[in-house]
């Protein structure tokens, strides 16, 4: 089966879907896309991804956009292991937890965003600081409703899309200035992160440009 992967080595959505490949076991080839250059936004890749943004993904032949969708395909695609794992309930309560994230937080502190904001450094970071730390905030706050007993992760000992979406934004804030000791639940799910295997080999620092 041929797959390949439009994506950035530091951009938080890439992250989620080259995280959720790594756990089901998927290979693919990379295709880097710079976002700081004109590369997303050529003729070329706007056929594949007329919103211009990363990631895309391409598997037999369809051109697959928007992180969330992808991942959902995945899971039905290779249902195991799981990424949204549970009953009816605690899959409600995960797609909400990455829902959190993945509306509320990550289109906030995009980078054409933060641009259209301000072109002021300072500006940009105070933006992207009260977005992402509102955003952990509740994050923690609905992990205090929902956790039952110590989970290595938010809800669950193996990661799901909740985590995945959670802990790549965890990774830009830190580039934006907010630690991640501000928030000490989500700093033992981004440690267990920093554990695992899957995220190992999906790592910004994995793909980054020499
Ligand atoms: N909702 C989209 C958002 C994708 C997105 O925002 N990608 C960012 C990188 S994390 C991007 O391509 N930014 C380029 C830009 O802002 O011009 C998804 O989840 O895939």
């Amino acid at each position: 089966m041929s797959i390949s992967l439009y994506h950035y080595w530091r951009s938080s959505t890439s992250i989620r879907v080259r995280w959720a490949l790594a756990i089901k076991g998927v290979d693919y080839d990379s295709e880097h896309v710079n976002l700081l250059t004109a590369d997303a936004k050529s003729d070329e890749y706007l056929k594949k991804n007329p919103n211009g943004y990363v990631p895309t993904l391409e598997i037999e032949g369809n051109f697959l956009g928007e992180s969330m969708a992808i991942m959902e395909f995945l899971e039905e695609r290779f249902p195991a292991p799981s990424i949204i794992p549970g009953d009816v309930y605690v899959k409600a309560n995960i797609r909400q937890l990455a829902e959190l994230i993945n509306s509320g937080v990550q289109p906030l502190h995009n980078l054409s965003v933060m641009k259209k904001v301000s072109d002021v450094k300072e500006e940009q970071l105070s933006w992207n600081q009260h977005w992402i730390r509102r955003g952990f905030a509740a994050y923690e706050g609905l992990l205090t409703n929902y956790r039952q007993g110590e989970p290595k992760f938010s809800l669950t000992d193996e990661p799901t899309i909740a985590d995945i979406c959670l802990v790549a934004s965890m990774y830009s804030g830190q580039r934006f200035g907010v630690e991640l000791n501000e928030f000490s639940l989500l700093e033992q799910i981004y440690n267990a992160a920093m554990e695992n295997r899957a995220y190992q080999v999906a790592a910004p620092e994995k793909f980054k440009p020499k």
